[in-house]
């Protein structure tokens, strides 16, 4: 397979105008005829070119121009192409294909998931259903006829609104819809099914009425309600905050077990995986309920910032992806706290985004190249993406960015456009020249920023000192200086913020030259430095911190992401300190402020949860230079348990101050935060082998009414030393949840991300299990996903037996899924971590995979570009 590249870009020669398809779906395959309108694009460079359409695993049975069928000589089909030869500037081309939805693992096009026919089009999924020139820059309007058996598929669904509906001969029926916006293929949708349905009505704020239809297989029927009530928030929010209104009679969602990503924005028609929206209080958890409020809202925002304003090209992913994540950041920000969301953000940021920065799949946030555009659905395109947004909000201030934001809705609505243009609309309204700063969409890298500083009691004057660089990456050597907004703070000896030249406490640098300080006048005193507030830029921030001084900052940072990194930054000194000099004692420093830290009833308690969380070995292994991932998973079990044991009373009193008197669930942040307390001190209470501690786990575990409390309880087990209550607890669990997916799920993650539960051999065991599908990536994710990202010590065994198998599961999905293949082998891909033996066993396993036979482009871009 060959890249493809930005610069190559080049409009279509051909536009199409309108597209009617008809579906004739059986349980043998599908029949697909489509009718397009083309027309020659005056834009085009080549007023003479073919008209050239992609195609893939078609079946095709005719092909008509103006309603003659073509002869054989003046068409051909290539590999994925059809090509028509001297077709006239305008015509209708109409195609016949027939297809084997059935047969379609890939989930890519239309496939079957459980009883239902559905679809997934992005990124280059259309093709796999009819003829059609797949690029987001094209696009039409669409007329859609769906025919099938009434009473297998009593549910009939595409884009827009249903026009006509009716009944035909042999049990079968049909449904006509039409959608009045032009859109990209990307965006059409198809389902068929045997369906409940649950409405809901919302009131747009220009009075129209707009019907939401959540529809589900019968069995969750009861697990509705959440989604429907995060899409009224969404769509509220997004009319309050940006202007924007629905623009359709009817909204649905519909909820399918198999799929690849969490959702999917067709026009009018969003398709869920079933994880990632269906809920209720028994089977899902506060984070399940949180994380379904931010992807319905996500998926609804892109009506706007995806649907309406598209892509030119899908280099340009970022414009919708990025956007949409910051839109979607912004409102659960305002759903909930805005400190615990940015830690939430910045955390994936910091653990799997720098890592993929560093990587051998390393890009711009606007790629200049791929083979396989589904690999570049990354978090440097989504979290990345989302951070550039961010700074430009941060330069701008709230109220230009919502001008910049007008504009560009209103200047591109109905066009397929770059992030050029999106910068573009914020440079004219702010007057901002953001030249230099959209170096961010195209240099790859994490930036490092060091940070050193003087203060000289003579003058008064305290000087901080930055310079920034940016590693070098594959294809980008030399990286030339950000714009980076850098937000800092002082803090005086008492805790209290100083005020700064702008009047205000916090004030926002902008870093543009490799090196840069800056001179604070008449400072009484050393002040401690609250640097990079709230996280201001996605940048590696290095300052030699005491740990005096980061025990202040946790106390008295007035920027609450601040008091949270201060006391993470705190923990991972001394775990390092302990990995490097081989002391396994946990300084009392790090006791005291988790002491402080917990009996404190004032601040967010959901911001007390999160400090009371150690950074995950994930990030520990991200910060080493060489990962010794036994010795880190050592010491950082080590220090849980030192701290538990030393705190054992605060914690207990944590435990019983969290428990609720009445239990009804309820999902508000209060609710939320003291449920993640009483689990978090139940799980470090039970690491020590505290016995009481122990009966607790074993009465809430068995009388919780809700999976929050359940599967802590349940976690906390399954992290002790109790390996009976353990065993017994794993299997009651099971045999109480087995007929739901949505906990089996669940299940299955908690075994196999941990050593207690997820040796190879269980992991081996889990998939012979009678709930385990290789074809659903559900479960796929759940069991070797979750092995092999958050299990460090099996994955990482001595002997490569996790490199072994992972390579295995890879070449058996690869057949069947390649886009999960490919996201699946990126633990191996990070090689250049490890010691040289793993280094050599992880690129062994890389090898094997390369030189297995055929391998799909996304699965062979992935494995060749890491072991260059
Ligand atoms: N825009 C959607 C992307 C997506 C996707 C991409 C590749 C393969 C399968 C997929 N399913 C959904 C999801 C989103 O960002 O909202
Ligand atoms: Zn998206």
């Amino acid at each position: 397979p060959q890249p493809i590249y930005l610069r190559d870009y080049r409009p279509p020669a051909f536009l199409v105008d309108h597209t009617e398809l008809e579906f004739d779906l059986y349980e043998e395959g599908a029949q697909v005829v489509s009718r397009l309108k083309l027309r020659r694009n005056p834009d085009s460079d080549n007023a003479r070119a073919s008209l050239v359409l992609d195609g893939v695993e078609l079946e095709l049975r005719s092909i008509m121009i103006d309603g003659v069928e073509v002869d054989a000589e003046r068409y051909s089909v290539e590999g994925e192409h059809l090509e028509v030869r001297d077709v006239p500037d305008e015509f209708e081309l109409e195609t016949q294909v027939w297809i084997k939805p059935q047969e379609n693992t890939c989930l890519e096009g239309l496939y079957k998931s459980s009883t239902m026919f559905c679809t997934q089009c992005e990124a280059e999924g259309f093709r796999r259903i009819t003829y059609y020139i797949d690029r987001p820059d094209v696009m039409s309007l669409f007329r859609t006829t769906i025919r099938a058996d009434q009473s297998l598929y009593p549910v009939l669904l595409s884009n827009g609104n249903e026009v006509e509906a009716g009944v035909l001969e042999d049990g079968r029926h049909f449904a006509v819809w039409e959608d009045p916006h032009r859109k990209p293929c990307y965006l059409f949708a198809l389902v068929a099914g045997d369906l409940h349905c649950q409405k809901d009505v919302f009131v747009t704020s220009s009075g129209r009425e707009v019907e939401l239809r959540m529809y589900v297989e019968h069995r969750n029927a009861n697990k509705c309600d959440h989604g429907l009530i995060s899409l009224k928030k969404s769509m509220a929010w997004d009319e309050d905050v940006y202007g924007r209104e629905y623009d359709l009679d009817v909204f649905m969602i519909v909820a399918v077990d198999d799929f690849n990503m969490g959702a999917m924005e067709n026009k009018g028609l969003n398709i869920f995986n079933s994880s990632c929206v269906l809920a209720k209080p028994e089977t899902t958890t506060d984070n399940g309920y949180q994380r379904i409020e931010a992807i319905v809202a996500h998926e609804y925002f892109h009506n706007w910032s995806g649907n309406r304003v598209t892509c030119r090209d899908w280099f340009q992913l970022s414009l919708k992806e990025g956007f949409t994540v910051f839109r979607d950041a912004q409102f659960s920000a305002d759903m909930g706290s805005d400190t615990v969301k940015r830690i939430e953000d910045v955390t994936v940021l910091r653990t799997a985004q720098f890592a993929e920065d560093a990587g051998p799949m390393s890009h711009p946030v606007r790629p200049a190249s791929f083979i396989e555009i589904s690999n570049f659905y990354t978090l440097t395109v989504y979290e990345k993406g989302a951070e550039v947004v961010r700074m430009i909000h941060t330069l701008l201030g709230a109220e230009k960015f919502r001008q910049g934001s007008d504009l560009y809705f209103s200047r591109f609505d109905g066009q397929a456009v770059t992030t050029d243009d999106f910068v573009a609309c914020m440079e004219e309204v702010s007057g901002i020249d953001l030249t230099q700063f959209k170096r961010w969409y195209e240099q790859a890298g994490t930036p490092v920023i060091r940070v050193t500083d003087f203060y000289d009691p003579d003058t008064r004057e305290y000087r901080l000192t930055f310079r920034q660089s940016c590693p070098a990456t594959p294809q980008q050597t030399e990286k030339l200086p950000f714009h980076i907004p850098f937000a800092i703070g002082l803090l005086d000896a008492s805790g209290q913020d100083i005020a700064l030249p702008n009047g205000a406490t916090t004030q926002v640098l902008h870093l543009t030259e490799p090196e840069q300080s800056l001179v604070f006048q008449n400072i009484e005193a050393q002040p401690v430095p609250s640097l990079l507030r709230g996280f201001s830029a996605p940048v590696r921030l290095e300052y030699n911190w005491s740990l005096e001084q980061l025990k202040f900052l946790m106390s008295h940072d007035s920027d609450g992401f601040n008091r949270w990194d201060a006391g993470q930054k705190l923990a991972i000194v001394v775990m390092q300190n302990m990995i490097s000099d081989g002391s396994r004692d946990v300084p009392e420093i790090l006791i005291e402020a988790y002491r402080k830290v917990i009996n404190d009833t004032e601040t967010d308690q959901a911001l007390i949860a999160k400090m009371l969380s150690l950074p995950t070995e994930q990030y520990l292994i991200e910060l080493a230079d060489e990962a010794d991932v036994q010795l880190i998973h050592q010491v950082r079990e080590i220090t849980q348990e030192k701290l538990g044991g030393a705190l054992r009373e605060e914690l207990k009193a944590c435990f019983q101050r969290n428990v609720q008197s009445s239990e009804a669930y309820a999902v508000d942040a209060l609710s939320i935060a003291k449920r993640t307390l009483r689990n978090t001190a139940l799980q470090m209470l039970l690491k020590t082998g505290d016995e009481e501690a122990l009966q607790w786990a074993l009465d809430q575990f068995q009388a919780a009414s809700n999976m929050t409390d359940q599967i802590g309880a349940l976690a906390a087990l399954v992290h002790s030393p109790f390996e009976n209550d353990r065993a017994q607890a794993l299997s009651s669990f099971y045999d109480q949840w087995q007929s739901d997916n949505q906990v089996v799920e669940q299940w299955f993650s908690l075994q196999s991300g941990n050593p207690k539960t997820g040796h190879l051999q269980a992991i081996k065991a889990l998939m012979q299990h009678a709930a385990f599908d290789i074809r659903n990536p559900n479960k796929t994710r759940s069991v070797i996903g979750v092995f092999a990202n958050q299990n460090l010590t099996c994955f990482h065994a001595e002997d490569g037996s996790g490199y072994e198998f992972l390579a295995d599961q890879v070449i058996q999905l690869d057949a069947l899924n390649p886009q999960i293949a490919s996201r699946l082998v990126t633990p191996l891909t990070r090689w250049r971590k490890y010691s040289e033996v793993r280094q050599g066993q992880m690129k062994l396993a890389l090898q094997r995979i390369k030189s297995g036979g055929k391998l799909s482009p996304d699965l062979f871009e992935v494995v060749s570009k890491s072991l260059v």
